[in-house]
C-alpha cells in the first residue's frame, strides 16, 4: 500500500514537472563545437538535439510555415503549415534557405521574403522548433545559379579573383543570421548545412567542379569567415547526397573541428526499392561514422519524388528510418502539386501519414516543445 502511494506520488510529481515545462540543466562547459565561441543557446541546442535523439525521430519540413499547396503566408496570417492542416501537428524541425541573400534581395530564390522568414523562424523557435538553414547561393564566378557548375571554388579562396566579392556575400549572410533574434534579443541558435550534396555533380561546389581538398578548404573557410563576422548562433552540419560507395562519405569531410552534426540527403529518384536499400546502406555508413566521430546524425533531406504509393510513409519511409538512430528527417518543400515532398489536405497519402505520425518514435513539435534546457549552475 505504502509502495502504491509512493508510486502515485512519484507519477503525480513527474506530471507536474512535465506540465510546468521544467528545464533540464546542462553542463555546457563539456560541449565543444565547431564555433569555439558558440553562444550558450547554441550549446543548449546541441544538448537538445542529443537529448531528443534518444526520444525518437523528429519530423521536419523545408519552408513549412511560409507556404504550402495552394497558400502562401503573409505576416498577419495564423501560424500555418500543410502538416498542421492535415493532422493538427507542426513539424519539429523547420528548414529555410538563404539563397539570394548574397545578392541583397528581399526574397529568396523560392520567393520567400527574408522578412517573413525571420518572423517564422522567431515564432517557430518560440514554440520549441529546431531551425535548419541551407544556402543555394549563386555561382560567384559566372553569376549563374547554384546549379551553374562553372568552376568557382578556387576563385573565392585565398587570393582568388572573386575573394572580395565572396567575402561580401558571406558578410550579408552573416548579418541576416545575426538578425534573427528572440524576444530577449538573443540570436536564435540554428543548424547550418553549408555546401550540401557536394558528392553530386549539380552544384558549383560539387564533385564535378572542385576537388575534395578544395571543397574541404571551402567549408573550413566558411566556418572561419562566419566566426570572423561574429556569428555565434550556428551548429554546422555536413550533408552529402546518397552515396555512390561507402568511402564517399568521408571524402569531402572537412574534419571534426568544423562539423557538429552529420547528415545525408536521400531521395527516391531511383525508385522505392532502391531508396529502401540506400536508406539501409547509407544510414549505416553515417551511423558508424557518427559513432566514431561522436556526433549526432540526421536525414537532412528526403521526400517522395514520385508520389503514387499511398502507403509510402508506413511502408517505405518508416521501415527505412526506424531504429537507425537519426535525430531527425527533413522533408523538402511543398512548392506545387508537381513539386512537393510532404502531405497536404486531399493528398493521396495523407491518411497513411497520419498512421506514420502515430508511431511512438515519430516526434512532432508538440512532442518536443515541453523540453527546455538551461546551463547547469555550479551549485547544481
Ligand atoms: C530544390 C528545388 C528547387 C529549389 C531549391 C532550393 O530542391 O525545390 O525548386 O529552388 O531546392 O530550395
Amino acid at each position: 500500500m505504502i509502495k502504491t502511494v509512493h508510486f502515485v506520488y512519484f507519477v503525480f510529481l513527474a506530471l507536474i514537472l512535465t506540465s510546468c515545462g521544467s528545464s533540464l540543466s546542462i553542463p555546457i562547459q563539456n560541449i565543444s563545437l565547431a564555433d569555439q565561441h558558440a553562444s550558450i543557446p547554441t550549446k543548449l541546442l546541441k544538448a537538445k538535439i542529443d537529448f531528443l535523439t534518444k526520444k525518437g525521430i523528429s519530423i521536419g519540413q523545408q519552408d513549412p510555415t511560409a507556404y504550402g499547396i495552394g497558400w502562401k503566408a503573409s505576416s498577419k496570417d495564423r501560424y500555418r503549415s500543410d502538416m498542421e492542416d492535415v493532422m493538427g501537428k507542426y513539424p519539429a524541425v523547420q528548414g529555410w534557405d538563404l539563397g539570394h541573400i548574397e545578392l541583397g534581395r528581399n526574397i529568396n530564390l523560392d520567393t520567400v521574403s527574408f522578412e517573413l522568414m525571420r518572423r517564422k523562424i522567431i515564432e517557430g523557435n518560440k514554440r520549441g522548433a529546431i531551425t535548419t538553414l541551407s544556402w543555394h547561393l549563386n555561382n560567384p564566378q559566372s553569376n549563374g545559379s547554384s546549379w551553374d557548375t562553372t568552376s568557382a571554388v578556387k576563385t573565392i579562396l585565398k587570393e582568388g579573383l572573386n575573394r572580395p566579392k565572396y567575402v561580401e556575400w558571406v558578410s550579408k549572410l552573416a548579418d541576416y543570421i545575426k538578425s534573427v533574434k528572440d524576444e530577449n534579443g538573443n540570436a536564435i541558435p540554428m543548424v547550418f548545412r553549408p555546401y550540401h550534396e557536394m558528392n553530386g555533380g549539380w552544384f558549383w561546389w560539387g564533385s564535378a567542379s572542385c576537388t575534395p581538398e578544395e571543397y574541404k578548404a571551402l567549408y573550413r573557410d566558411f566556418v572561419r569567415l562566419l566566426a570572423d563576422f561574429d556569428v555565434h548562433n550556428l551548429l554546422y552540419a555536413y550533408s552529402p547526397n546518397t552515396l555512390n560507395n561507402p568511402q564517399e562519405y568521408e571524402r569531402f569531410y572537412p574534419g571534426d573541428d568544423f562539423v557538429d552534426i552529420l547528415g545525408i540527403d536521400i531521395y527516391n529518384h531511383g525508385g522505392d526499392s532502391n531508396f529502401a536499400e540506400k536508406l539501409q546502406e547509407d544510414l549505416k555508413v553515417v551511423r558508424q561514422f557518427a559513432q566514431t566521430h561522436n556526433k549526432p546524425f540526421a536525414l537532412t533531406e528526403t521526400g517522395n519524388v514520385a508520389p503514387g504509393n499511398t502507403q509510402w510513409w508506413t511502408q517505405i519511409l518508416y521501415p527505412g528510418i526506424h531504429e537507425t538512430g537519426i535525430a531527425w528527417v527533413l522533408l523538402w518543400r511543398n512548392a506545387r502539386k508537381d513539386h512537393y515532398f510532404g502531405i497536404y489536405s486531399e493528398e493521396a497519402s495523407a491518411t497513411d501519414f497520419k498512421t506514420f505520425a502515430k508511431k511512438e518514435d515519430i516526434l512532432f513539435l508538440e512532442d518536443i516543445d515541453q523540453f527546455t534546457f538551461k546551463p547547469q549552475t555550479k551549485t547544481q
